[in-house]
């Protein structure tokens, strides 16, 4: 071989290596009827459903443009895992990292995926959209044909777990922040799909090894998901890989995903359940109809029957991640630089509609993206006050060790996403109920379990209910962040922080300038691209007219009075006319239940007291080691 020729070959393989993939994806509606029972319109790429996964090997560069082609609603596109160094602007969260794309206009998502591998996925970030369908698998090789990746496998296979819905976003949403609903009881799934269908059949080979995706897509319930007469090995968990660990059953919620390793039968003369269960403690009511439990096929032999449901005796022995080990065995971090406690409450406030809070706040997004506040405010960019107050942020410095301990007040289970980072689990603790004692039970600093050597690292973390989690990452990423539960309802009910970290880091990295095209999508909507959350420029500290929450509920008028006062409407509209409103009709003690989830916690029944509101901590006298917020 000639040596020109060599070098030729080397030339291209580093351009293989650093491909580029673009993407031109357009909005829209279409029919589809994944679940085979009902069509329903379905939010379309190029027309198209579903939409497609994305593939790239680490190193490349991808370019999606991404055109809104509705024409009514904004939209934005989130590649959920990926931490954007250098490139918070891409992070496609609308009003934190870019203005919204609004109808007809498209924004350049331009990003090299250079520290990720393995199993993550990409969505809108707008009103709940993704639960409309919105949403496709992404999946970074490790080299070319993954071949770094650590573990031997024959092929490698996507899996996508769902719930779904015959209703649009459009129709569940208000009808779930509204006044009829002040529980906050989420709208229920029809069913459970795999890979956008039902009644899967995937055709295996025998004696082989599958390199098996499972990401689950869904913006609301948790699935358990198992093989019948099948363990696997658990070996990446939210894009890091861990060591092996063997199981027969896992548990997935919103936005996770595991990769694990299955090496089919030997025997090809029959087929094997795939199972996924919903977790129905997340549902507030269980309808009769609904099929709790959802069979596709591991499928050895075609001429033999699909696979029938398979049963297990206990529900409870998935693989508790919390014990699995990154391969990379980062130590557990230090005592952290600031400390972030957030108490976790669902309430209502004074429109009677049912909110999400941290600390008594539930999100409201700034008028301005608080990247642009930051790009445009110099020095003072490090001052958390000119986010807004109710957008809850919080300012980290360069490389500080920050922990969030998250303590759950709610009864239900909550998966936790942070934006830029994957985070060390620190203590996971168990559920809590009345039967054990006082509840809920926070977190106690002098009295916890024992820390982790060597902590696994995610992107998603669920709580237990009326229990606490704490997590830990190095701020080493500039970038505003969004911290918030991975159900969408629970998003839309204001359930989020913002997280700038290192703010004078991002105005000092020139590739965290604002493209054409993010300016364009703003002057597109009029949105200003300058100023405080408000869009002030001459004085980042005037934060008139900020968009803030509703009022809490007056004194003397409680809640549960609100409560009281929608029943009594609603039994005399309902004496009337029979409406449907879900979640109210199929349940039996309507306003049994709700009053008792009313005194659950009456603690949380919010006060007129805005002094919580300020998370401007000053240091008092001594410095203190740690910065509690
Ligand atoms: C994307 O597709 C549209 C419609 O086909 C076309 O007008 C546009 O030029 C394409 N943009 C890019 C960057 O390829
Ligand atoms: C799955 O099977 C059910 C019957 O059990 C059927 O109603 C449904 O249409 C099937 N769905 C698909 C997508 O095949
Ligand atoms: C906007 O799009 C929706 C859904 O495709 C359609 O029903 C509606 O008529 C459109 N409205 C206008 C003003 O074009
Ligand atoms: C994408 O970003 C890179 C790095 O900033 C830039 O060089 C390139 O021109 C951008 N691509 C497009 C199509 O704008
Ligand atoms: C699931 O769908 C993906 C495409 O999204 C496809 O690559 C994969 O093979 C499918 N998995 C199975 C088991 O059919
Ligand atoms: C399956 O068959 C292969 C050869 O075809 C053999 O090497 C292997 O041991 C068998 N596995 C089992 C579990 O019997
Ligand atoms: C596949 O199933 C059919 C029908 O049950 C059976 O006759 C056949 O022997 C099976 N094939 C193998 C390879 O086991
Ligand atoms: C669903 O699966 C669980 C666990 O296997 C089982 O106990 C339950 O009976 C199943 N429910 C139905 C309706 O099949
Ligand atoms: C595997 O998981 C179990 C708990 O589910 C844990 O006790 C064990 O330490 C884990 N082993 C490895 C190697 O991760
Ligand atoms: C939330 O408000 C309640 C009632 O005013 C108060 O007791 C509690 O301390 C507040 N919690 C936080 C974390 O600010
Ligand atoms: C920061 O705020 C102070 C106080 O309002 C103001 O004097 C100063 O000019 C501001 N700095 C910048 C860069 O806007
Ligand atoms: C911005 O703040 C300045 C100084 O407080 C004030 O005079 C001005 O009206 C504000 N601008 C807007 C648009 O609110
Ligand atoms: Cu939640």
């Amino acid at each position: 071989m000639n040596f020109s020729y060599l070098f030729c070959i080397l030339v291209s393989l580093s351009w293989v290596n650093a491909a580029t993939h673009t993407f031109n994806w357009t909005t829209g509606w279409t029919l589809a009827n994944p679940d085979g029972v009902f069509e329903r319109p379905v939010i379309s790429c190029n027309g198209e459903f579903p939409w497609p996964d994305i593939r790239v090997q680490k190193g490349d560069r991808v370019l999606v443009y991404l055109t809104n082609g509705f024409n009514d609603t904004q939209t934005s596109m989130h590649f959920h895992g990926l931490f954007q160094n250098g490139n918070n602007q891409m992070d496609g969260v609308p009003l934190l990292t870019q203005c919204p794309i609004g109808p007809g206009q498209t924004f350049l998502y331009n990003f090299t995926v250079e520290s990720n591998s393995g199993a993550y996925w990409y969505h809108s970030h707008t009103e709940a959209q993704y639960e409309d369908g919105m949403r496709g698998a992404f999946i970074i090789d490790d080299g070319e044909n993954n071949e770094n990746y650590p573990y031997e496998y024959d092929e490698e296979v996507v899996l996508s777990l769902s719930e779904w819905y015959h209703d649009n976003v459009a129709t569940l949403l208000p009808q779930f922040l509204s006044i009829f609903n002040p529980t906050g009881a989420e709208p229920i799934p029809q069913n459970l799909i795999i890979n956008d269908t039902r009644n899967l059949s995937w055709e295996v080979r025998p004696d082989t090894t599958y390199l098996l995706r499972i990401i689950n897509l869904g913006g609301f319930v948790s699935q358990y998901f198992w093989i019948e007469d099948h363990e696997f090995d658990v070996v990446e968990v939210d894009g890091i890989t861990v060591e092996r660990n063997t199981t027969n059953m896992i548990y997935i919620t919103s936005a996770q995903r595991y990769t694990v390793l299955l090496h089919t039968r030997n025997d090809t003369s029959r087929n094997y359940a795939i199972m996924q269960k919903f977790d129905d403690t997340m549902l507030d009511v269980i309808p009769d109809d609904l099929e709790l439990n959802a069979t596709s096929s591991l499928t050895y032999n075609t001429s033999a029957p699909l696979a029938e449901q398979s049963y297990v005796d206990s529900i409870d022995d998935f693989l508790d991640d919390f014990y699995l080990v990154p391969l990379s065995r980062d130590a557990l971090l230090p005592e952290p630089d600031i400390r972030i406690t957030l108490d976790v409450a669902m309430d209502n406030l004074v429109t009677g509609i049912n909110y999400a809070f941290f600390n008594n706040i539930t999100y409201v997004a700034p008028l301005v993206p608080a990247l642009a506040t930051v790009l445009s405010a110099g020095e003072n960019a490090t001052n958390p006050e000119i986010y807004g107050s109710n957008t809850h942020s919080f300012v980290l410095d360069e490389d500080d060790v920050v922990e969030i301990v998250l303590n759950n007040l709610d009864t239900g289970k909550h998966p936790f996403h942070l934006h830029g980072h994957v985070f060390q689990t620190i203590i996971r603790d168990r559920t809590y109920d009345d039967a054990i004692g006082e509840v809920p039970v926070p977190f106690n600093e002098s009295d916890h379990a024992e820390y982790p050597q060597y902590p696994m690292l995610r992107d998603v973390l669920y709580v237990n209910p009326q229990s606490n989690f704490v997590i830990r990452f190095r701020a080493d990423n500039p970038g505003v962040w969004f911290f918030h539960c991975h159900i969408e309802w629970h998003l839309a009910q204001g359930l989020a922080i913002v997280l700038v970290e290192d703010p004078l880091g991002i105005q000092a990295n020139s590739s965290q300038e604002l493209t054409a095209s993010s300016q364009a999508v703003c002057n597109a909507i009029n949105m200003p691209i300058t100023g405080n959350a408000v869009g002030n420029s001459t004085d980042f500290f005037n934060l008139a007219g900020e968009p803030v929450q509703p009022n809490t509920i007056p004194t003397g008028f409680t809640a549960k009075g609100i409560v009281a006062m929608v029943f009594s409407c609603l039994a005399g509209v309902l004496g009337l006319i029979t409406i449907t409103i879900y979640g109210l009709m199929e349940q039996t003690h309507v306003e049994e239940d709700f009053i008792e989830d009313m005194m659950i916690d009456p603690a949380t029944v919010l006060e007129e007291d805005d002094s919580s509101n300020s998370n401007t901590a000053e240091k008092s006298g001594a410095e203190p080691t740690v910065r509690e917020y």
